[in-house]
């Protein structure tokens, strides 16, 4: 890998500063993007180049720290940006200081890939249509060669494959056919898959299988309104409608993008990766304001399939780092997504011409009645005395489509201190054709006819950086276990003791560990200087992480490597500065 780093003094006069954010981990504004594409595009100027990220560097945890606890200077404003250049493979990366409106590092990176857009999904469905060796498979699968119209393709990074390496940037089109635009394409899938450079914007190759399967000619499965009423003759009528009513509004105040609700303070940020990024996370217990997490996300994710049969090894997507959460966030509606009072931010990104985007409405923030946060009622009066408090919980949410699923992200606040990642899967299968009569076999299900969908599992990466009452934290396993004193001895005479069991991880290989079902295990993160004044503990706060199998890839698969995170249910590391991507910075 070639690494070119190289400081530019160069200024551009020409172009207007941009607005000074109130928060140094406020996202990047539209004003900020249209600057720093300007200077990116004036550094680079006479080359053909296209934008791929623009986004905030966050300011080092020091610099932040600074700030926000000495009265230091706010942190400078800085910008990391990829582009790719026409003919010039693999990447350059680099630094913007958006103060000065200058570059101040560029790197060029050989070997690697970077995360595909929305814009580079959409080309490579035209591209394949207009390909005369895909419309001749097309034909073989028995789709007319004028009905090209109705042939989609789900663009996946190839991720990796031996005959090409990572020198290009490649895609893989997994095939359906729709009869009309509005039907579920995972119900007609193709036996065949074009692999498409993406800069060059040509099929390179098709995979084609041994076994040939035709397009089925069974009725697409399909899920819009109007097809259910041509199913089932009407839409449900049997829910009656639930209004939420919040009459005083909200109680919550955001102060640009920083939210204090119940004794919570937390900055709210978003980027075209990890989509919404929570930081700076404190409490306020009667006045005094304790730290909790510098900065929590989810930093990846992996939906590794379990079908060994060639091409399928290939489908593994890390949906974070190859297509991003931000990227592929939904504009939310009200009513729809959330109900009830509702704070919406957007999201801006740059698009490949370098221009801002904006997703309108990218997060929401609203609160949901919670049932019982405590009660207690003394027998003695019949239950006369009694007192019962209602929970009010705190929703940040989004949704990213993930080409056939939707993931629905709920970073959820409770007013006993939980701090909980809700995440819903929905959507559609990722689906595989069946020949007639063909069974699925062990690796997949047959869900419709003529239609596998394959063994796969999702397995997410939340990145903690827990702060709890300060730095210098420790982290253990805690265990649930019976006592170690055999009945009868002195310290169990009667065999019922039991403890929690603390074992402090010492080593980043000591804190490789799994979830453990037979002592129901969590994990404690604790400040070993700051103890509970009653219990002599130190405070913590505890991971809860359970029934969640870790990955099955074997040692050794392409998956496994890619995704060495998923093997374990936690792995603590050092903090060091930018390392926030487990599978990587350049993940496709
Ligand atoms: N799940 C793979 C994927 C995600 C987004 C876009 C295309 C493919």
């Amino acid at each position: 890998m070639e690494r070119l780093a190289q400081i530019s003094s160069q200024t551009t006069g020409s172009i207007a500063a941009p607005p000074r954010p109130v928060h140094p981990l406020d996202p990047l504004s539209i004003e900020e993007i249209s600057a720093i594409t300007a200077v990116v595009k004036n550094h680079f100027a006479g080359r053909q180049i296209s934008f791929n990220t623009v986004t905030l560097r966050e300011p080092t945890k020091k610099a932040f720290l600074e700030w926000k606890e000495q009265g230091g200077a706010f942190p400078p404003r800085n910008a990391y940006y990829v582009i790719l250049e026409a003919g010039v493979p693999g990447v350059k990366e680099g630094i913007v200081s958006v103060n000065h409106l200058s570059v101040i590092e560029v790197k060029s990176l050989e070997q690697v890939q970077p995360i595909l857009t929305v814009e580079d999904l959409i080309s490579t469905e035209d591209i394949i249509r207009k390909d005369p060796r895909v419309i001749e498979q097309c034909v073989i699968s028995g789709i007319p060669a004028n009905e090209m119209h109705k042939v989609y393709c789900d663009p996946w990074t190839i991720g990796f494959d031996e005959r090409w390496g990572a020198g290009r940037r490649l895609q893989q089109a997994l095939m359906y056919y729709r009869s009309d635009e509005d039907d579920s394409q995972y119900s007609h899938p193709l036996d065949f898959c074009p692999i498409v450079d993406t800069e060059e914007k040509k099929v390179i190759f098709i995979d084609v299988p041994n076994r040939r399967r035709k397009v089925s000619k069974h009725k697409h499965s399909n899920f819009n309104p109007k097809d259910m009423i041509e199913k089932y003759g009407t839409l449900r009528t049997d829910g009656k409608p639930i209004d939420i009513t919040q009459p005083e509004g909200v109680s919550f105040k955001m102060d640009g993008n920083v939210i204090s609700w119940s004794n919570f303070n937390i900055h709210i940020g978003f980027n075209y990766r990890e989509g919404i990024v929570l930081s700076d996370i404190s409490y306020n217990d009667h006045g005094n304001v304790r730290p909790l997490f510098h900065r929590i996300s989810l930093s990846e994710m992996i939906v590794p399939y379990g079908s060994p049969d060639f091409p399928h090894q290939r489908k593994h997507a890390l949906d974070i780092g190859e297509y991003g959460a931000g990227y592929m966030t939904n504009p939310l509606a009200l009513g729809c997504d959330c109900k009830g009072v509702i704070h919406y931010l957007d999201a801006h990104f740059a698009d490949r011409a370098g221009d801002p985007i904006t997703v309108k409405h990218a997060v929401c923030i609203h609160e949901e009645d919670d049932g019982l946060l405590q009660k207690h009622s003394d027998f003695r009066d019949n239950f006369a005395t009694s007192i019962v408090t209602r929970a009010t919980k705190l929703i940040i949410s989004q949704i990213f489509t993930a080409a056939n699923y939707e993931y629905c992200i709920y970073w959820v606040f409770m007013q006993d201190g939980t701090i909980k990642l809700d995440v819903k899967l929905t959507g559609i299968l990722n689906t595989y054709v069946l020949a007639d009569g063909e069974e699925s076999g062990p690796w997949g299900t047959k869900v419709y006819p003529g239609v596998n969908a394959h063994n796969h599992q999702h397995l997410f990466a939340l990145r903690l950086h827990p702060r709890i009452d300060g730095d210098g934290n420790s982290v253990c396993t805690s265990d649930a276990c019976s006592a170690e004193a055999p009945v009868g001895s002195p310290e169990n005479m009667y065999g019922n003791g039991f403890y929690a069991k603390r074992t402090v991880f010492k080593t980043v290989a000591d804190s490789e560990t799994n979830y453990e079902s037979s002592t129901g295990r969590t994990w404690d993160f604790f400040n070993p200087k700051k103890l509970n004044p009653y219990s002599g503990k130190p405070v913590s706060y505890k991971l809860v992480s359970a029934q969640c199998p870790p990955l099955l890839a074997k040692p050794g698969a392409l998956v496994y490597k890619r995704a060495p995170w998923a093997n374990t249910t936690i792995k603590v590391v050092p903090f060091k500065e930018d390392r926030l991507y487990p599978s990587g910075d350049h993940v496709p």
